[in-house]
């Protein structure tokens, strides 16, 4: 089952503020630059958009109510949501903040069956927090998405699997979960428009074009997914933090200094929940959107800020930049989880845990960066955008 929030932001604000309710708002970032985050229904009836600037949102919609989001609020309402979807089953994936998986395959018969558990969820966020979701039932979480998807707003769809090929048969392939413009563009190329067609093309063929993904394409375009839902509970590979900056930046000293924020986040993360990393990545985006991982290996499993830091920055000064950055990423991974071990043999080792520990404690009390690295000076607080990658727990799990 898939359970998506519709126009979850503005929704949110929406019930937060009974004035703006029926009528058509967007919600932006609290930057600058921002853009449209998202739009109540009754905006996008004027075309206003995710992603629009402010300017074009108006022109689209002049009578549009422009609210500066909250993400505080939308993360506590995640949170909240969350707990619903564990009334029905403890194998919960909250895979975006508005959007879970939730594997009933054991426990719908308890309820009365996978519609039952829809409509409940459905009334049950309706009656507490006033919005509305959309949900999907399927055989597997791709057509699960895809129900959804094509169900909105206020929607509930359960597709079985008998009917899977005939809704499939004229879809366009980028209708599909996992497939972007750019892999659309490339199956166009090859002819392939229509996931019927995607499922019947030649796996050869895929896999000469594609690689690897080129099986899982075709098996895509037939409805066939094996991916579970990845419950928040089981071990983390990788504890990862990104976010897109206020402004584009060019500067390698300001590229750092965002860097060592995200580290600071990885590495508190992880020391909190006890994980060492063996693998450190640096994700950068360019204003075109094209974004790009490079990973090394440390020596030995590291959680400290610094190493997590240093390793990044190093990848950073190995990269030639063609132009401003958009977006940076931080992640650790090969994880493990720490076992008690023995205080280290050398002084500036133990003194440097003692330094962490204290600094977690006081930020865990206090709040974030309350206690900080002085190189890490941000010139505007808090305006990143929550990356798709968020997870309430903070830990990315890799599908
Ligand atoms: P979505 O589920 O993609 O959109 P939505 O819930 O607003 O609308 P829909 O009814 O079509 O599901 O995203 C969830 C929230 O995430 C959205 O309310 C705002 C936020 N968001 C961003 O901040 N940036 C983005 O680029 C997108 C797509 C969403
Ligand atoms: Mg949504």
């Amino acid at each position: 089952m898939c359970v998506d929030m519709d126009a979850f932001f503005a929704s949110v604000e929406q019930q937060a503020n009974p004035h703006l309710r029926g009528k058509p708002i967007a919600v932006t970032g609290s930057s600058a630059r921002t853009v449209i985050t998202t739009a109540s229904y009754e905006a996008r009836k004027f075309g206003v958009k995710t992603g629009m600037n402010i300017y074009e949102a108006k022109k689209a919609c002049p009578h549009l109510i422009l609210v500066t989001g909250d993400n505080e609020k939308y993360t506590h309402t995640c949170k909240e949501l969350t707990k619903i979807y564990n009334r029905f089953t403890p194998d919960v994936e909250v895979y975006s903040i508005d959007e879970a998986f939730l594997d009933i395959t054991t426990t719908h018969h308890l309820f009365g069956g996978p519609e039952a558990i829809g409509i409940s969820i459905k009334k049950i966020i309706k009656d507490r927090f006033g919005i509305n979701c959309t949900v999907g039932i399927a055989p597997n979480i791709l057509i699960a998405k895809l129900a959804s998807d094509i169900s909105k707003p206020d929607g509930l769809r359960w597709i079985r699997i008998e009917n899977v090929e005939g809704i499939l048969e004229n879809l366009l392939v980028k209708e599909l979960w996992g497939i972007g413009s750019k892999i659309s563009e490339r199956l166009a190329a090859l002819g392939i428009k229509t996931c019927g067609e995607l499922g019947r093309a030649s796996a050869s063929l895929l896999r000469n074009r594609f690689g690897i993904i080129g099986e899982t394409l075709k098996l895509m375009g037939m409805g066939i997914c094996s991916r579970p839902v990845i419950s928040d509970e089981e071990e983390p590979k990788s504890i990862g933090h990104s976010m897109t900056l206020p402004k584009n930046i060019g500067d390698r000293d300001e590229i750092k200094a965002y860097i060592l924020k995200l580290s600071e986040m990885v590495g508190r993360r992880a020391r909190r929940y006890r994980y060492s990393g063996r693998k450190v990545s640096l994700t950068l985006r360019y204003p075109d959107f094209e974004t790009f991982t490079k990973q090394t290996t440390l020596s030995q499993y590291a959680n400290d800020t610094h190493i997590i830091y240093k390793s990044a920055a190093d990848i950073l000064g190995r990269i030639r930049l063609r132009d401003k950055i958009r977006l940076i990423g931080v992640c650790l991974s090969d994880i493990k989880t720490d076992k008690p071990s023995q205080p280290s043999l050398f002084e500036i080792e133990r003194r440097r845990k003692e330094l962490l520990n204290i600094m977690d404690a006081v930020n865990d009390r206090y709040g974030d960066f309350k206690l900080t690295w002085a190189s890490y000076i941000m010139q505007e607080k808090d305006t990143g955008v929550i990356s798709p990658a968020w997870r309430p727990a903070g830990i990315r799990l890799f599908a």
